[in-house]
């Protein structure tokens, strides 16, 4: 893009910041952890929009120790020029006007509405306390907000080399549940974004722990498929293709690997879009087509590919970046536009279809696992017809039933847990009813979901984090829609109790017991849980139980996808990975709970 000589009368300006500070989950998504973090998003994506603009190639985020963050890019700098209308610079329209823009905000991959986008005014709305400098002009400029209202004018604070924006600001405490950041949460969407936007470096540090990252991946999305297959067996290279069409850019990475899960993660101009929407649509249809049409034109004709056997084992990010996004759903991260289907879908298809002609031993591979998939599951349908016929199963609709044996001595009895109807069927015939039960497991369907929020309890220990580890790994390999929909969560019961007199207070990390110890002076007695079963009732309802004053962590994708990659370094087939692990992790341990 070309810088078109800006000047401060192109931004259009709406209303003012008292509105977002009344509701500000209207504008914030909540007041939560989340809308907590989207605070730091949002001002990263101010940054992002002046990289994507070509301005700007390195953003940094740094965690301070007091709350405080500070998010730095090497762009233009915010325009300080006079508006001639508002008497006023562009910055500080910019800083307390609602939604302000420019005109030519369809050049930039700006996102309208939503969660996202809504502008870094409501940041400053919701801070206490924030800080801009702009290099720009050869000069340092700053302007301090407290509140989203101005503290002083745009003042010359010294001279510059360079040009960039800095913002520093602390949330408001009044308004958000807690202020205290995760660096896990920021730099999991950090990486994402530098994965989303390739070539651009992206940096976090924690002062506290001294914790940083710094991301940059030259191949994009492509490195992004190479992170989710990390440690997976690949069936062949990544293939990637890119593609502009009517202002739409595709862009698509994908690879199988030998396993049977399906990866898709797809975003719109750097959203997740956890709940889909025409580009992912797009992709599925052309990917379903492609595979079908390349394995007839090769009279490979015994069995019809379904969508499923061709999504077995795929791991694919596809990207799309558009100008007017729509996003719908309860959690507006599907992709509404209708033209971005047909766009996604030719694109696929073209690219696909040259990749398999080109690789004809790459095609038959992936092709004879499909087919393996359309015979598992032929065999599948076919055994649950035959003990259909046979009325084994009874039809009703809890199928996935016990049945029970009539023995009531348990050192008697056993419980066969049996994957499918139909094996379950045989054995529930075959048994010897008097002490063996069947407890069938069927295919799993969300919409009978009898829970929305099942939230993971376990000591805050190493045997704790396995039982966390494990499921998590089951419920993304088998249940996977219960993450996707955000119904699973993870409680989190405090590590310390603290009395000092009559007073207890609890402590969720180290940090915190050295906050109220510190608070109490010498007078006091800690106790370190050990287990959820070193509290009562009552202390456990207080600290991790009650809505009205629990932390729970919603378990995203990309968490689930950690412990599942955890699961397959530790428990799979390639050997090297493992070593590799216990090399590096065998000196961190060093408070093993045995
Ligand atoms: C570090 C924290 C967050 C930013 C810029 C640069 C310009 C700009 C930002 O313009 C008005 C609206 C859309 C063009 C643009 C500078 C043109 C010329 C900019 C940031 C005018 C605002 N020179 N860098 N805004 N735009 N970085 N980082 O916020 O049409 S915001």
């Amino acid at each position: 893009m070309i810088d078109s000589g800006y000047g401060a009368t192109h931004i259009q300006v709406l209303g003012g910041l008292e509105a977002v500070r009344k509701r500000p989950s209207m504008y914030i998504g909540d007041t939560s952890v989340r809308g907590l973090h989207h605070m730091v998003y949002e001002v990263v994506d101010n940054a992002i929009d002046e990289a994507l603009a070509g301005f700007c190639t390195e953003i940094s985020v740094i965690m301070h120790k007091n709350n405080t963050i500070t998010v730095i890019d090497n762009g233009r700098g915010i325009p300080v020029e006079m508006h001639p209308k508002y008497n006023k610079p562009a910055v500080e329209i910019v800083m307390t006007k609602l939604h302000a823009g420019g005109k030519f905000d369809k050049n930039t991959y700006k996102v309208s509405g939503g969660l996202h986008g809504v502008g870094i005014s409501v940041v400053n709305a919701l801070s206490k306390e924030l800080d801009i400098y702009i290099k720009r002009n050869d000069k340092i400029y700053l302007q301090k907000y407290a509140y989203g209202k101005p503290l002083c004018n745009v003042k010359v604070v010294g001279e510059a080399d360079e040009t960039g924006t800095k913002v520093t600001f602390l949330a408001d405490d009044a308004i958000f549940e807690n202020i205290e950041y995760s660096f896990d949460i920021l730099s999991s969407r950090l990486r994402e974004l530098a994965f989303l936007n390739k070539g651009l470096n992206i940096n976090i540090k924690d002062e506290s722990t001294e914790k940083s990252y710094e991301f940059c991946y030259e191949e994009g999305i492509k490195s992004f498929v190479e992170y989710i297959n990390k440690n997976k067996k690949v069936l062949h290279d990544i293939v990637y293709f890119q593609k502009d069409k009517n202002g739409t850019t595709v862009e698509v990475a994908l690879q199988y690997n030998d396993a049977y899960i399906e990866n898709i993660f797809s975003f719109a101009n750097s959203i997740n879009t956890i709940e889909g929407g025409t580009h992912l649509s797009g992709f599925k249809t052309a990917l379903t087509r492609t595979f079908n049409s390349y394995a007839d034109k090769n009279g490979i004709k015994d069995v019809k590919l379904t969508s499923n056997d061709i999504r077995e084992g795929l791991s694919a990010v596809v990207s799309v970046k558009l100008q007017e996004p729509q996003f719908e759903g309860q959690t507006k991260t599907k992709l509404g536009n209708s033209e971005v289907k047909g766009i996604v879908d030719s694109i696929v298809n073209n690219g696909l279809s040259t990749f398999l002609e080109e690789h004809p031993s790459v095609a038959k591979t992936i092709i004879d696992k499909m087919m393996n998939a359309a015979r598992a599951r032929e065999a599948a349908r076919k055994a649950r017809d035959l003990t259909r016929r046979k009325g084994v199963l009874n039809n009703s609709s809890l199928p996935g039933k016990l049945a029970d044996c009539s023995e009531k001595d348990p050192g008697l009895c056993e419980i066969y847990i049996v994957e499918g109807d139909s094996a379950g069927g045989s054995a529930k015939q075959g048994r010897n009813r008097k002490f063996q039960a069947i407890l069938p497991f069927d295919e799993f369907d969300i919409n009978k979901a009898r829970y929305h929020k099942i939230i993971i309890m376990t000591d805050a220990d190493i045997d704790g984090n396995h039982i966390t580890c494990l499921l998590l790994t089951f419920f993304y390999r088998y249940m996977k829609p219960l993450i996707e929909q955000g119904y699973i969560y993870l409680a989190m019961p405090p590590l310390y109790m603290i009395k000092s007199r009559n007073i207890i207070k609890y402590a969720y990390n180290d940090a915190e017991k050295d906050m109220i110890i510190k608070g109490m002076g010498s007078n006091f007695s800690i106790q370190r849980y050990k287990g959820l079963g070193e509290m009562n009732p009552k202390q456990l309802w207080d600290t991790t139980m009650d809505i009205s004053n629990r932390t729970l962590k919603q378990v995203s994708v990309e968490d689930a996808l950690l412990a599942d990659n955890m699961f397959t370094v530790l428990m799979g087939s390639e050997v090297e990975p493992r070593r590799k692990f216990i090399e590096e992790h065998a000196l961190e341990v060093k408070d093993l709970d045995v």
